[in-house]
């Protein structure tokens, strides 16, 4: 599918080619984090470390409505936004342990990856923060005049944020090319959004600045990318800022060291029934796309990479004493 076929792309648009790459794409983040939450249950993995298990349509969807030089900027539940822009996942895992190869040297950890080439500028762990300086990056884009779009990731906890609000203004204000992109998971820690928000719709929050705004379902990848390419559209068309709100779930607690017992088994396993990789396996097993086997070798291929992801990032050895006091603000 080409760029411009993306402007009015609907499923039936996507070839097997397509379809089986956002398989692999997704499942290659699925079974990254997977295998994370292993390795920090070992004791390899030190500090912070959030899951994106369960939204990985959403940086799978998008990143196919990108063009060269759009930039990308997220929170710190990063490490699937940082797979999606193509960044090297044994670099992305030997952040996680700290390792010299990592891709901040192993001195960022998984809150703070960070690819200049892929023009992924983080993992932010202030709550908020890639919102404003998200909209930072695109106001560098419109004062270069080339026409990219930065894609600014935040939650539906971070939504109710004062700096989320100046930055709006300012956004609209100067009709900045910056795509909001909301990802809520309903959940922001253990507080639900149903106690937290005055109302469930995020997507409406821009309304008093005079930023549009759209309700996506992301779990859907299909939708995700046919209705986020309008969305990119728009605001590369240069009518200024977007909101999208992108309805998700995460399958794990907040952070590894959050049980999620706020929640019941019930709402879990009935969000999971939604599963975005399950339902694109469905999908190309129903309208026989490709055959079990096709997917099996793709499944296989993964849980290799996986592996070989793995001994790189243990084999790497830690940062020597020499960087402890490099690249830091004192
Ligand atoms: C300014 C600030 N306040 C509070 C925190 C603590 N904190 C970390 S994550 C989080 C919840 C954010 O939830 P949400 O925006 O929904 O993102 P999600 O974790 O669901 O992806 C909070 C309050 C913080 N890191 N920064
Ligand atoms: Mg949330």
């Amino acid at each position: 599918m080409t760029a411009k076929d993306k402007h009015s792309s609907s499923v039936k648009d996507f070839s097997k080619k397509d379809l089986l790459s956002f398989y692999r794409e997704m499942l290659l983040i699925r079974r990254f984090e997977e295998k994370a939450g292993q390795l920090y249950g070992m004791g390899l993995i030190a500090g912070f470390c959030h899951l994106y298990i369960g939204q990985e349509a959403i940086a799978c969807g998008m990143r196919h409505t990108m063009k060269k030089g759009d930039k990308v900027i997220t929170t710190y539940r990063d490490h699937g936004h940082m797979i999606s822009v193509g960044s090297d996942p044994k670099r992305i895992m030997a952040e996680l342990l700290g390792r010299r190869d990592g891709s901040s040297k192993g001195k960022g950890g998984s809150m703070h990856l960070f690819d200049l080439e892929k023009h992924f500028y983080g993992g932010h762990g202030i709550v908020g923060a890639s919102v404003s300086i998200g909209a930072g990056l695109a106001f560098a884009d419109k004062y270069r005049g080339n026409n990219n779009v930065t894609y600014c990731y935040f939650g539906d906890g971070a939504a109710h944020q004062g700096q989320v609000y100046e930055t709006l203004n300012m956004a609209k204000l100067w009709n900045l090319p910056v795509l909001f992109i909301i990802e809520n998971n309903h959940y922001a820690m253990g507080t639900s959004q149903m106690r937290s928000s005055s109302t469930n719709e995020l997507h409406k929050r821009g309304q008093g600045f005079n930023i549009p705004g759209v309700k996506i379902n992301g779990m859907d990848i299909f939708e995700v990318i046919c209705e986020g390419q309008k969305c990119v559209d728009y605001v590369r068309s240069g009518m200024g800022p977007m909101i999208v709100e992108m309805d998700t779930y995460r399958y794990r607690g907040h952070s590894m060291s959050d049980p999620a017992t706020y929640r019941s088994k019930e709402e879990l396993n009935c969000k999971k029934e939604k599963d975005p990789i399950d339902k694109l396996h469905a999908h190309i097993l129903t309208n026989k796309i490709a055959a079990e086997t096709e997917i099996k070798k793709i499944d296989d291929e993964i849980k290799q990479q996986i592996s070989d992801i793995v001994d790189f990032a243990k084999n790497s050895p830690e940062p020597d004493e020499s960087e402890l006091m490099t690249e830091i603000y004192k």
